[in-house]
């Protein structure tokens, strides 16, 4: 049997039995685009600066036609609040875990760092992207319980783009942020201000995810059908919710927005487009705009990464257009009628980018990413470099230095892989002889190295590696020395070891 027949197997037990015990909800009978499409308010500074963020458990309706649902959110909210940012201005959050003593999602503790000795609720914030000392950066072991509280110190100093802070606990990652704790985080800089793109309210965040929802309107997480192992390799949910509610809509005006979208789902990938089939531009990715736009009928999108996209409504006024992912609507823009003054633009340069020669790297790294091991004779076990969270660290960059690092990816999944701290830019893309190469060790690459397209052209903190293929990546290990770790972003992966501890040592 094929890992994947056997995955799909085990997947679809998993769900029998949740549904089983959870009356889940068929999603089709959930009145589409009925709510508005929340937005997520600012962060707003203490009186003296800084800031102050509780994680809460609270209630809301995911849709209107649904009871309340249990959450975890950053000040009581999901999405938390976002934070608007200015390049070079640092900010010290305080981040207050005030969550209850129990954990309302089911704890594998089976799982590396989630044993049965430790507490079961713990907490501690990541500010994916962010450029930030090893100790601010939420190290997954440095958690802490409710009634204790963490300051971070993010000092600013990186270039405009969409962040996003979520939990980050050993062995319970997936669990905290598939309760709600997870918000954006956004920087600016002038020369972004100077480009004039649509701002203000013409320029809104989207924060996908899916989620189990049952029919008593509250979430479900799918577990494992073997007693005592509640690890499941991958969770699709049945309900898409943007920026927190099931398929909102949004009026618009016939004119310009600028949408910062963020894939924060545990493991969906989303491949976004309109329904009118017109062309979405987008601008950005994770770390930033790229050199210049980049049109395309579908996007991809996966879990961490992010895209920052114009859709051109002027003329498509009076008229509704889904957003969607492979046919299946996640919200509705009402556009409309009649014209609006619009003086935002789109240049055709957004910012340069400059290259970095593969010469510049004093070092390549090859890292496997491997699903190996039956795990109690149930589950995969998915792993880097089939290296376990606790062996030690095997991957020491010296500051100021360029390094290659080559993703083979032996599995039939696509990993996206996320490093701290850094950011990076894409070399390129081939396949290889997976097989020959598990067996024997032995590299043969099997196709030409594709260069990535436009919208991979610019800053990146977060790469899709595709199956079966070497996903090359260049990374200047620049910012601070010390302990940071790398990963794979569906979260279950990485809850199961497919993350490792990588240490930058001072030059
Ligand atoms: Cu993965």
């Amino acid at each position: 049997m094929t890992l994947t027949r056997r995955k799909f197997l085990q997947n679809t037990a998993a769900l029998v039995a949740g549904r089983a015990a959870a009356k889940e909800l068929d999603p089709n009978r959930l009145a589409k685009f009925v709510d508005p499409l929340p937005i997520p308010p600012v962060m707003k500074p203490l009186r003296g600066g800084g800031f102050r963020v509780a994680m809460r458990e609270f209630t809301t309706k995911l849709h209107r036609d649904l009871p309340p649902a249990r959450l975890w959110g950053y000040e009581g909210m999901s999405p938390g609040p976002t934070f608007e940012m200015r390049s070079g201005h640092p900010a010290v959050v305080e981040w207050v875990n005030e969550l209850p003593a129990r954990h309302f999602m089911p704890i594998d503790h089976e799982l590396c760092g989630a044993e049965k000795d430790k507490p079961e609720v713990r907490a501690i914030v990541h500010v994916h992207g962010a450029k930030t000392r090893p100790e601010h950066d939420g190290y997954p072991e440095n958690w802490y319980v409710p009634g204790e509280s963490n300051k971070s110190l993010y000092p600013g100093v990186q270039d405009a783009a969409m962040l996003w802070y979520h939990d980050h606990a050993m062995g319970i990652t997936r669990l905290n942020t598939y309760a709600g704790l997870f918000g954006a985080w956004i920087i600016r800089d002038d020369a972004e201000d100077e480009l004039n793109l649509p701002r203000g309210r013409y320029e809104i965040p989207l924060i996908l995810c899916d989620r189990f929802v049952n029919e008593d309107g509250g979430l479900f997480y799918p577990t494992s059908f073997k007693p005592g192992v509640v690890w499941t390799p991958e969770v699709f949910g049945n309900v898409m919710l943007v920026n927190g509610k099931a398929f909102p809509y949004l009026d618009v005006e016939p004119r310009k927005y600028r949408f910062r979208l963020l894939n924060a789902s545990n493991g969906r990938f989303y491949f976004l487009s309109l329904s009118n089939g017109r062309p979405l531009a987008q601008i950005g990715s994770d770390q930033g705009l790229l050199p210049e736009p980049a049109p395309a009928k579908t996007i991809a999108i996966a879990p961490g990464e992010r895209v920052d996209v114009i859709v051109d409504f002027s003329r498509a006024a009076g008229s509704s257009i889904v957003l969607e992912s492979q046919t299946l609507g996640l919200m509705q823009f009402r556009v409309g009628s009649g014209r609006v003054a619009d003086s935002s633009a789109v240049p055709a340069k957004l910012r340069t980018v400059e290259r970095i020669p593969e010469s510049a790297a004093v070092a390549v790294r090859r890292l496997v990413i491997n699903e190996c091991k039956d795990r109690a004779g149930d589950s995969m076990r998915m792993l880097l470099n089939n290296t376990p969270w606790r062996a030690p660290v095997t991957e020491k960059p010296v500051l100021g230095t360029t390094e290659i690092w080559e993703f083979v990816n032996t599995t039939d999944d696509s990993h996206p892989i996320h490093l701290h701290m850094v950011r990076f830019q894409i070399l390129d893309r081939c396949n290889f002889a997976s097989e020959l190469f598990l067996v024997s060790g032995q590299m043969r690459i099997t196709g030409a190295r594709t260069p990535p397209e436009a919208a991979e052209a610019g800053w990146k903190d977060t790469v899709r590696a595709h199956p079966n293929m070497i996903t090359r990546i260049i990374v200047p290990f620049t910012g601070y020395a010390g302990r940071y770790v790398w990963h794979c972003h569906v979260l279950e992966h990485e809850d199961n070891e497919m993350m490792r501890p990588y240490e930058i040592l001072p030059a």
